[in-house]
Parts: C-alpha cells; structure tokens; sequence
C-alpha cells in the first residue's frame, strides 16, 4: 500500500515525516499533512498579518514556497482569532491552500509588546497597537491556533535573550517544558492531522540545552523547534547549541530553527540537521532595498547601481531579478515607490527557495559540502 497515492476518498492523511536522503547530518525528505507536502529542507516565508508583505499568494506559491508561517501574536490582536474563525479560518482568510505552520505568540510578545507579566500561568500584556490587555496562556495559544486552523502549531514558551544570566535561562528553559506539557494536553482536542511541536530553549548553556531536548522528547511530539538562538549570540554558538541538542532529539521527525536566518546559517544548520526555517530577512530587508543574491548582499539605496543596467542575476528563476536592471531597482528604492520594496522582496525569496531546493537537490545527491562550498564562493566572489 503506497500512501502517497491515497485518492479523495480515502480517509485524510495525518501527520508524517519522510527522510529521503541524507548527507553526513544533513537529510532530505517530505512532511505530509492533510494540506500538502513540505519538502525539507524548507524555507516558510513569513506572513505575520495573513499575508506575506508585498507579495500575492500565487507569485509564493510559484516560488515554490510549500508553506507559510502565521503569528498567534498579531493575529489575535487584529482581527483576532474567533473572527478569522467565522470567516473560514486562516487559509481562506488569506488565500494560501497549502499547510500553514503558526507561532505561539511567546516570542512577539517579548519582543513587541510592553508592560508585560510573565508568571507561572502565561503572561499578560499590553497591545502594541492600542495599549488594550490581553493574556496568553499555553491552552489560549493553542486555542487560537485552533481557532486559524493551522496545521503546524507551537507550543507556548520563553525565549530569553543573549547573553544572559545561566539563572534566567535556566528558570525560562523550565517554564518552557511545562508549558510544553500544557500545551500538549490542551492540543489532544483538535483535528487529527494538524502537529503540535514542542520547542528546545536552554540558552548558549550546553547541558540546559540537552536537558530541554530530553524532556521535549520524553514528551512524543511529531516535530521539534529549536528556539532561543539567533537572539544576541554569534554564529559559532548558535551552530554549536544546533549540534549540541541534535543527538538528543528524535532523530526521525522534523527539526524545526524558529526565527532564522541569513543563507550562510541555512546553510550551517542544514548540514547539523535541521529541516525547516523561517525569517523575516528576506521579506524586511527587502523592502528596505536589501537584495540576497548569488553574488552575495546587494543594497539598492547604495549609489554604486545607480548607472548600472545588468539585472542582479540573469539565471534567476526570478522575474524581477532578470527583467529589470540594477539602476531601476536603484530608483525605484531611494524614490520609496512600492514597486522597489515589492521586486526586491520576491529576489529575495525566490532566492531562498532556490538555496533550498539546490540544498535538497545537493543532499539527495551526497554532494551537500561541495554544494556549500560553491555557494559560499559565490557569496565572497561578489558580482563586480
Ligand atoms: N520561540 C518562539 N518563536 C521564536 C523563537 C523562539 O525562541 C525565536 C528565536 N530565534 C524566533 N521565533 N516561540
């Protein structure tokens, strides 16, 4: 019986993970979820507010883009979450069909909003928008990420900042784990088919960071984050704490890098084994006129593409970064036109579906190392 062939009639698929192939640490395979199949290693695009900035649906579908991130967060502030409910959920809401991974709102809160309290409970806070209160528990998150109808979701946890006391991180990786226990009690009552992952804190602290790995992993999830880096501490440490919790995750679901990153930590993280990312670099840097590309970072406020007619990569899969010239980009960035921030947003993320897909390519073929070393090259060989 082959299960990826199952017709419309059959019952719908759950859950699962695929390994295909793998490369040293580095694999590649398929998560399927009754939405459609995620290939890994995968790149999700962010779409905080139900959208991803500056781009239709069909231009991320055609990226090849197999699923989006949404943001308890901001969602259940505007236009909340009973409300996307009545209106069909998250994916009708906005018009992405295929599976949709959501955050826990933990994290946004930290980062976006003010007069926050943490206790054993959640955490309450103060909206950033219009200052009203709002409190988030593990059972709400998973609540309202119900209430989307997201198929990936996070449990609640703490992410602390580093560098940071061994304490702090100590007592937020603990609260972690029992949120995690919580959420997962409160996620037994969806739909089967959606995942609920539980996410590693533990710091730049190695044996905090096994103890969190062990603990989530006792637990049974479908799939582990890794949460807690890239917030203040420099690449080695976080490519360290990757290799650190590896071992001690199952080695047979996803691992998940929440919240990064630059191409070159892709890349890092891939051959230590992690399977999907997201980040809002290749989306905000974008509309600020900051382009990734084969030849490295391209900024176009800088006057240098003023005059310059070749488009940023004729090889592009990309449209925009074959059919218009440097200096048009140019302009269109220091004029602060929408269609800058829109051309440059779609380079960028055609750009990581791209490093993604040779990833996967280079790893069913156990070239991965030398995969990254070209990539690397054309990084520090820059385009001029
Ligand atoms: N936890 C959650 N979301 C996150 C993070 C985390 O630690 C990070 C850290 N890079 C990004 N997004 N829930």
């Amino acid at each position: 019986h082959e299960p990826s062939t199952a017709s419309a009639g059959d019952a719908p698929a759950g859950f699962s993970f695929r390994i295909d192939g793998r490369d040293g640490a580095a694999r590649t395979g398929v998560i399927t979820t009754p939405r459609g199949a995620i290939r890994t290693p995968a790149f999700m695009p962010v779409g905080t507010q139900a959208t991803v900035k500056g781009m239709y649906m069909d231009q991320v579908r055609a990226l090849g883009a197999d699923v989006i991130l949404g943001n308890t967060y901001h969602l259940m502030l505007r236009p909340g979450a009973e409300r996307v409910a009545g209106l069909g959920g998250l994916h009708r809401f906005g018009g992405w069909s295929g599976p949709i991974l959501t955050d826990s709102g933990g994290f946004q809160v930290m980062s976006l909003s003010k007069l926050r309290k943490l206790s054993e409970q959640g955490v309450t806070f103060a909206s950033h928008i219009d200052g009203s209160r709002f409190e988030l528990t593990p059972e709400r998150s998973i609540e309202i990420q119900g209430l989307l109808g997201s198929d990936i979701q996070m449990q609640l946890d703490e992410c602390v900042a580093l560098p940071n006391e061994r304490a702090v991180i100590d007592k937020a990786m603990r609260l972690s784990i029992r949120w995690a226990e919580r959420s997962r009690r409160a996620f037994e009552s969806q739909p089967k088919g959606r995942a609920l992952f539980g996410i590693v804190q533990g710091g730049d602290q190695p044996d905090l960071r096994v103890e969190s790995a062990r603990a989530l992993a006792a637990m049974d999830f479908p799939g582990y984050s890794i949460g807690g880096l890239a917030v203040g501490e420099p690449q080695d440490v976080m490519l360290a704490m990757i290799e650190t919790v590896m071992p001690h995750l199952p080695d047979d679901k996803p691992h998940y890098l929440m919240g990064v990153g630059t191409p070159d930590d892709l890349i890092g993280a891939i051959a230590r084994g992690v399977d999907m990312f997201d980040c809002v670099m290749p989306t905000r840097n974008g509309r600020h006129g900051q382009a990734f590309s084969r030849f490295g970072k391209l900024n176009f406020r800088n006057a240098r593409h003023a005059e310059d007619p070749r488009p940023v990569d004729e090889t592009s899969s990309c449209p925009a970064a074959r059919d218009y010239s440097r200096a048009y980009l140019h302009h269109l960035i220091r004029t602060e036109e929408m269609l800058g921030s829109m051309l440059v947003t779609w380079i960028n993320l055609a750009y990581y579906q791209d490093l993604m897909a040779g990833a996967r390519a280079a790893i069913a073929a156990g070239r991965f190392t030398d995969y990254a070393a070209e990539v690397r090259a054309g990084w520090q060989r820059g385009d001029l």
